[in-house]
């Protein structure tokens, strides 16, 4: 997958796409991501990209040119989805990750200031997406959040893939406990199942703890399960919470 990102802030991406997982699966050519300036698409002596909005308001507002320069060099090759970064978006959720994973290039558009002239979205953008329901001073994090998110559906990006097979909310449920050596930590001890390796009980354990998680923190992850058409068996089935 290729994934080009368009930013005033260039700089804040080297660190996170050389470490972790990330790291390694781009230093692996799993995905090949570009971060591009948006200044080195003006064509003014102050690469200025921002100007004040007509009707007022206060604050400053990104102008079209470089926007629509930019998207468009970074579209000749082939044919990205051209994604902005917005609050005004669909919120960002575990289907449309998966979504956006079997595309093969993406171009990611990182706004400042108060945000971009509307000609650009009606110009140049397919699709507006949001991380959340809260105002950032920019779009590069929400980015990063899109590309550590989607990365991890490409093959090979996390080492076992089982472990994003397990992911929460994969099957629509939050994720079980999880427990790791000393057996005690001040006199809390490891769930005598998991000590037993009884694969089965385990793996049974960890339905029912990841039921229970999902009642207790995300109830609506379960209405929302209850309305999707049923496929399969439900996980939930015969599956009395342990009290
Ligand atoms: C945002 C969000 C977000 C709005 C104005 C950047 C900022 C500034 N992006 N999900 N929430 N963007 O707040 O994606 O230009």
């Amino acid at each position: 997958m290729r994934i080009d990102v368009i930013t005033i802030f260039p700089e804040m991406f080297a660190p996170f796409l050389e470490l972790g997982v990330l790291g390694r699966g781009v230093a692996a050519g799993l995905l090949d991501v570009t971060v591009h300036d948006l200044r080195d698409y003006t064509d003014d002596p102050h690469r200025s990209v921002d100007d004040e909005p007509y009707g007022g308001g206060g604050g400053m507002l990104m102008t079209a040119p470089p926007w629509l320069a930019a998207v468009r060099a970074l579209s000749r090759e082939s044919k990205p989805r051209r994604i902005l970064l917005s609050p005004q978006g669909r919120r960002l959720d575990g289907e449309r990750v998966a979504e956006l994973a079997a595309e093969s290039h993406l171009l990611l558009l990182c706004g400042r200031y108060e945000g971009i002239d509307e000609r650009v979205i009606d110009r140049v953008v397919d699709e507006e997406l949001s991380i959340g329901d809260y105002v950032l001073s920019g779009g590069e994090i929400a980015a990063m959040v899109v590309i550590e998110s989607v990365s991890r559906e490409i093959p090979g990006v996390v080492g076992l893939p089982q472990s994003v097979e397990r992911d929460s909310f994969r099957d629509g449920l939050l994720d079980f406990p999880h427990y790791t050596r000393p057996s005690v930590v001040e006199g809390l001890a490891v769930p005598e199942v998991l000590l037993s390796g009884h694969h089965a009980e385990i793996e049974a354990w960890r339905q029912r703890k990841a039921l229970e998680a999902t009642r207790r923190k995300r109830p609506d992850l379960l209405t929302e399960r209850r309305d999707a058409p049923a496929v399969g068996k439900s996980p939930c089935a015969g599956l009395e919470e342990e009290k």
